[in-house]
C-alpha cells in the first residue's frame, strides 16, 4: 500500500514527499465536466458509485498519494434539517439568522441523514485497494456557520460576523450545535474507512485572535478530541491565517494545513517542529508556464526540505481553469525529489 502521505502526516521518514491536491476532483478535469453534463451536482454526490467515479477521475491521470471521498462541505447539514442548492456555489433555502432558528436545527445522526457518504468511503476503498489511503472531511463549524447564517458564499461573510458581535450567545449555541454533527459525520467516515480526515476552516482568517479562540478554534479542538480515539491522523486547514498560526496549532490536529499566503520555512520556524505542514502553492501559480510551475513547485518544497512531516498540496482548492499540464509539473515536481535525495543520500555500501 502507498503509505507516504499517512507517514507523512505522522512525520515518519518517507522515500519522497506525498501528494495531493485539494478540489483534485473538480471542474478543471474535462472527465468531471462530462460527467457533471450527465448529472447534477447533488446527485453525484448522493450516488456512491458516481461520487467514487469522480474520486478516482484525478488518480487515472496523476500518481497522487491521497483520495478524497467526493461530497462538499455543506452536504451533512442535511442532518440538521438544512436544504440547500448548489450552482455552482452553495444556496441554503433558509438563511439561519436568529435563537429560533438555531433551537429548531435538527440532530439526525449522520449515518440516517448521509448515509450515502459512508457507502461512497467504503467503495472508494475497495476500488483503490491500497493504492492511496482515503481522506475524508468536513467543514469547521465557523465556516459552516458562515455559510448558514450568509445563506451562500459571499465576500467577507458580513451575516455571521454581525451575528458574533450583536448575538454570540446564538452563534455560541449555532456553533456547539454543528460541532456535534461534525464530530458524529467524521466518526461515520471513519469508521466507513476513511484512513485520516480534514477539517476545512475556509474562512476563519475573517477573524480577529480576539475572536478565533472563542468562536473557530475552540470548536476545532473539540472535534479533533472527538475523533482522537479512532486514532487516525487530523489536518486541520485554515484559510487566510497567517495572523492565526500560533494559535492554530494549538487545534489538536496532526497536520496544519496552510494557504499560499506564508513561505512554509516562515510557518515551520513559528509553529515549531511538532506538527507535520501541508501546502503551499498558490492555485494561481499553476497559471504559469509548465517550467515556471515546476520553478515554484520546488521553491515550495525546498523550503520545507529535511523537515519531518510534510505533505505537498496546494493553499487552497484547485481553480476551475488550471490547465493540465501544469499539474503534471507539479507532479514531476514532487517526483524529482526524491530522484535528488536518492542521489545525494550516501550510499548504503560505503561503509
Ligand atoms: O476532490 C475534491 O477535493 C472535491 C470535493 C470537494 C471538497 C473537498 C468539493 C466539491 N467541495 C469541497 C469542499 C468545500 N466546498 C469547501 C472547503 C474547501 C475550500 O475552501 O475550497 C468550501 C468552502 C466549499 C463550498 C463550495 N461548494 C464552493 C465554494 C464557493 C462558495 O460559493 O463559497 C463551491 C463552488 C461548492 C460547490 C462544489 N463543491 C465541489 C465541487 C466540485 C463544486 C462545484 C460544483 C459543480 O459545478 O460541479
Amino acid at each position: 500500500m502507498n503509505d507516504r502521505f499517512l507517514r507523512a502526516c505522522r512525520r515518519q521518514p518517507v522515500d519522497r514527499t506525498p501528494l495531493w491536491i485539494m478540489r483534485q476532483a473538480g471542474r478543471y478535469l474535462p472527465e468531471y465536466r462530462e460527467l457533471r453534463r450527465k448529472v447534477d451536482f447533488l446527485t453525484l454526490c448522493k450516488t456512491p458509485e458516481l461520487a467514487v467515479a469522480a474520486s478516482l477521475q484525478p488518480l487515472r491521470r496523476f500518481p497522487l498519494d491521497a483520495s478524497i471521498i467526493f461530497s462538499d462541505i455543506l452536504l451533512p447539514l442535511e442532518a440538521l434539517g438544512v436544504r440547500m442548492t448548489f450552482n455552482p456555489g452553495p444556496k441554503l433555502a433558509e438563511p439561519v439568522r436568529t435563537r429560533v432558528q438555531v433551537d429548531a436545527l435538527e440532530s439526525r445522526p449522520a449515518a440516517e441523514a448521509v448515509p450515502f457518504v459512508a457507502d461512497a468511503v467504503r467503495l472508494l476503498r475497495r476500488e483503490l485497494d491500497g493504492r492511496t489511503p482515503v481522506i475524508g472531511f468536513c467543514g469547521a463549524p465557523f465556516t459552516l456557520a458562515a455559510y448558514l447564517v450568509q445563506g451562500e458564499g459571499k465576500e467577507g461573510f458580513g451575516a455571521v460576523k454581525t451575528m458574533l458581535f450583536r448575538e454570540p450567545a446564538t452563534l455560541g449555541h449555532l456553533l456547539e450545535k454543528l460541532t456535534a454533527a461534525m464530530t458524529d459525520y467524521l466518526r461515520l467516515q471513519i469508521a466507513a474507512g476513511a484512513q485520516a480526515v480534514q477539517i476545512f476552516d475556509s474562512w476563519a482568517g475573517l477573524l480577529a485572535p480576539m475572536q478565533y479562540e472563542r468562536f473557530a478554534l475552540r470548536w476545532v479542538r473539540a472535534i479533533v478530541d472527538g475523533v482522537a480515539d479512532l486514532g487516525v491522523p487530523v489536518i486541520y486547514f485554515v484559510n487566510g491565517a497567517p495572523h492565526l498560526l500560533e494559535d492554530a496549532v494549538t487545534s489538536g490536529a496532526d497536520v496544519l494545513g496552510l494557504c499560499w499566503r506564508t513561505p512554509l520555512d516562515v510557518a515551520a520556524a513559528r509553529v515549531g517542529p511538532g506538527i507535520a505542514l501541508q501546502g503551499n502553492l498558490d492555485p494561481h501559480a499553476l497559471f504559469a508556464e509548465p517550467a515556471e510551475v515546476t520553478r515554484l513547485a520546488a521553491d515550495v518544497l525546498s523550503r520545507v526540505a529535511g523537515r519531518p512531516g510534510h505533505i505537498m498540496n496546494l493553499g487552497h482548492g484547485i481553480l476551475p481553469d488550471t490547465p493540465i499540464a501544469s499539474v503534471e509539473a507539479l507532479v514531476a515536481a514532487v517526483q524529482a525529489t526524491a530522484r535528488r535525495d536518492a542521489a545525494t543520500a550516501p550510499s548504503a555500501c560505503t561503509t
